[in-house]
């Protein structure tokens, strides 16, 4: 009775401290020591014009998971984790609009650091003079491109990601 009660005391606490999975229909990956980061890619596609712009300077990624923002990259594993998703896919770097446009005041929107950074040829140059988002490139040896959010075009999808052992509470974006 008393070794029950101990084997089914341990499994409780097992159970509780197992990491948590991702939910369904998101990818888990394994990065950084750990398999603590969902990550799924959503069609902008299908959405109006106005709907995508939208898409691309809001967190979209809430829609589909409340944990979810666009997805952070640190690592070469985990850009070309990312990129597996295609051509043309948003991640999280952008430059906040009251900022001045520079290569350093590129953030992540998960406020992780920006600690690797796979920009594509020549880029980011801010072309136009109003290229505050990125997009990951598979074309011409591929890479991170700076894109305009006018009608989203250069948007097929957004990558999103969630950190499972984090609860972010960051400002609405
Ligand atoms: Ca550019």
């Amino acid at each position: 009775m008393l070794v029950a009660f101990v084997f089914g005391l341990l499994g409780g606490l097992i159970a509780q401290t197992s990491a948590a999975s991702c939910p369904a229909g998101w990818d888990q990956g394994d990065f950084y020591g750990g398999d603590r980061y969902c990550y799924k890619a959503v069609d902008l596609t299908g959405l109006t014009k106005q709907a995508r712009q939208s898409a691309v300077t809001s967190n979209y990624c809430k829609k589909f998971d409340a944990r979810a923002y666009p997805a952070s990259i640190h690592s070469r594993d985990e850009d070309v984790w990312v990129r597996r998703y295609g051509n043309q896919v948003g991640i999280g770097l952008y430059v906040r609009q009251c900022a001045t446009w520079s290569k350093e005041n590129y953030k992540w929107r998960d406020h992780t650091p920006l600690d690797y950074t796979n920009w594509w040829f020549k880029q980011p140059d801010n072309n136009g003079g109003n290229e505050r988002h990125v997009v990951a490139r598979l074309t011409d040896g591929s890479g991170w491109e700076d894109v305009c959010a006018g009608d989203g075009r250069d948007y097929k999808k957004l990558a999103c990601k969630i950190d499972l052992e984090q609860e972010l509470d960051l400002e609405s974006m």
